[in-house]
C-alpha cells in the first residue's frame, strides 16, 4: 500500500490529524492497535480550551460539541475551603468547553467513517523503518503481515507507543518529573455539585469536582502513588471527597455507584526533538503533563494542527519551512504548557515532604492569586489556551 502520511494511533491526535489532512486532499492511513470500542471505552480528559473547540468546529466535527458541550466562563479554586473564582470572561474574554475526550474521539471516528477515510483497527506489531525520503510501516492484521510505504509518519501513539521507541535513544533527550501521588477518578451519573469545575487544595490532599454533562459528574482525589483502586470503595471515596471540599458543598454533593473508577499516575515528561527524518511525534508520544491544568488533550490537538499546516505547506507549496520548524514550535509550546501544569500541580496538591513551610508558601501563593488581577489573568490565559506571541 502507498500513502502520503501513515498515522500511528487513533486517539485524539491521530484522528484529528487524519481529518485535517483529508480536508486538504492529503491521503493518510491510520493504524490503531486496539478496537474502536476499546478506544471509545477510555475515560480521560474532559475540558477543551477555546482554541481546541474552535479547531473541532473548523474541521466540521463540532455539531454535537455545539449541542452537548457546556461552555464555562470560569472555574473555582478552593484552599482549605476558601473559594476563589477565576473569571475567564471578565479577565481575558475567553472560555473553555466541558466535553469529554470520549465524545471528541467518537465524533472524529464517525466523521472518518462517513468520509470513507481509512482506519485499520487491531493493527498489531506496527514497525517503522525509515528509508531515503520514505518510510515503510509494517503491521499484522488478521494474521497477515502488510506494508505501507509513506512519505511521512505521524507518531500519535501515546506515551507507550512504538513511534518514539523506533528512534535510537541517542537521537533525543527526555526530561521527566514523576509526582509521589496519583489521581483516583470516579465517574457517576449524578448532577455535578457545582456549575463550574472546583480545584480544591486541602491538607488531606487535592480534589477536583468536574463533570461530563448536567447529569454525569467526574470527581478526583489525590491518593498515594502506591494505592490501588481495590483499596477504595465508593463510600470511602465519597467520604474523602466530602472532607476535602467546602462543608456546604459537601452537604449538597449527590453521590451514587461509580460507573468508572481508575487511578492515573501524575508525571511531567518531555522529548526533544520531536522530529526524526520523516517521523513526527505528536500528543502524548512527545509529552505528558499532570492533568491538573487540563492540558493533555488540548496539547495533542495543538500539535496536529501545527503538523497538518506544515504538511499542507509541503504538499501544496513544496515548502519545507513548516516541517523544518515543527520540532521547535512544538517543544516551545510544550515547555510553556509543562510549566503551567507543574505550577497548578504544585499549588493544589499536598507534598508531605515539603512540611509546614511548603504549605505556608502554597497558602501565600493562593492569597497572592486572590489579591492580584494580573496573576488571575495569567492563570486564565494558560487555562483557556490563549496563544501567546
Ligand atoms: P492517546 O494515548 O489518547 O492515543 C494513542 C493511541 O495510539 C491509542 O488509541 C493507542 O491504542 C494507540 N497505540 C498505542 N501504541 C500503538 C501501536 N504500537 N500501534 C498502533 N496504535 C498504537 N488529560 C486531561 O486533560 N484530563 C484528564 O483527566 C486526563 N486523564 C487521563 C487519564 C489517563 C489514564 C491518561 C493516560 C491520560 C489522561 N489525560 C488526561 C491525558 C489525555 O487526555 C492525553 O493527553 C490524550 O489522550 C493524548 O492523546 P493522544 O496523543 O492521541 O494519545
Ligand atoms: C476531567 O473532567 O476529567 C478533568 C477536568 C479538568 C482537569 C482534569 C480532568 O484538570
Amino acid at each position: 500500500m502507498r500513502t502520503q502520511v501513515a498515522i500511528i494511533g487513533a486517539g485524539p491526535a491521530g484522528l484529528a490529524l487524519g481529518r485535517l489532512l483529508e480536508r486538504s486532499g492529503i491521503d493518510a492511513i491510520i493504524l490503531e492497535r486496539r478496537s474502536a470500542d476499546y478506544v471509545l471505552g477510555r475515560i480521560r480528559a474532559g475540558v477543551l480550551e477555546q482554541s481546541s473547540a474552535d479547531l473541532l468546529r473548523r474541521i466540521g466535527v463540532g455539531e454535537r460539541l455545539e449541542r452537548e458541550g457546556i461552555v464555562h466562563t470560569g472555574c473555582e479554586l478552593s484552599f482549605d475551603g476558601d473559594m476563589l473564582r477565576i473569571d475567564f470572561e471578565d479577565l481575558i474574554e475567553r472560555h473553555v468547553v466541558v466535553y469529554g475526550q470520549t465524545e471528541v474521539v467518537r465524533d472524529l471516528m464517525d466523521a472518518r467513517a462517513q468520509s470513507g477515510g481509512q482506519i485499520v483497527y487491531e493493527a498489531e506489531d506496527v514497525e517503522i523503518v525509515q528509508n531515503e525520503g520514505t518510510a515503510t510501516v509494517s503491521y499484522t492484521k488478521d494474521g497477515q503481515r502488510l506494508d505501507i510505504i509513506a512519505d511521512f509518519v505521524a507518531g500519535c501513539d501515546g506515551y507507550h507507543g512504538v513511534s518514539r521507541a523506533s528512534v535510537p535513544s541517542s537521537a533525543f533527550k527526555t526530561f521527566e518529573r514523576t509526582y509521589p501521588f496519583g489521581w483516583l477518578g470516579v465517574l457517576v451519573d449524578q448532577p455535578p455539585v457545582a456549575d463550574e469545575l472546583i480545584y480544591a487544595h486541602h491538607e488531606r490532599g487535592f480534589a477536583l469536582c468536574s463533570m461530563r454533562s448536567h447529569t454525569r459528574s467526574r470527581y478526583y482525589v489525590q491518593v498515594g502513588a502506591q494505592e490501588r483502586v481495590s483499596d477504595w470503595s465508593d463510600d470511602r471515596f465519597w467520604d474523602e471527597l466530602r472532607a476535602r471540599i467546602k462543608p456546604d458543598l459537601a452537604e449538597t454533593l449527590k453521590t451514587g455507584a461509580s460507573i468508572e473508577k481508575s487511578i492515573a499516575p501524575l508525571r511531567s515528561f518531555v522529548v526533544e526533538p520531536v522530529r526524526f527524518g520523516n517521523l513526527f511525534l505528536a500528543g502524548d508520544a512527545a509529552h505528558i503533563v499532570p492533568p491538573t491544568g487540563a492540558k493533555g488533550l488540548n496539547m495533542a490537538l495543538h500539535d496536529v494542527e501545527v503538523l497538518a499546516d506544515a504538511l499542507v505547506e509541503f504538499y501544496h507549496e513544496r515548502s519545507h519551512a513548516g516541517i523544518d520548524a515543527y520540532s521547535r514550535v512544538i517543544v516551545e509550546n510544550t515547555w510553556r504548557t509543562e510549566r503551567f501544569s507543574w505550577w497548578m500541580t504544585t499549588l493544589l496538591h499536598t507534598f508531605s515532604e515539603e512540611g509546614e513551610f511548603g504549605r505556608r508558601i502554597q497558602r501565600a501563593e493562593f492569597d497572592y492569586l486572590a489579591a492580584s488581577r494580573a496573576a488571575q489573568q495569567s492563570l486564565a490565559e494558560n487555562y483557556t489556551g490563549f496563544r501567546i506571541g
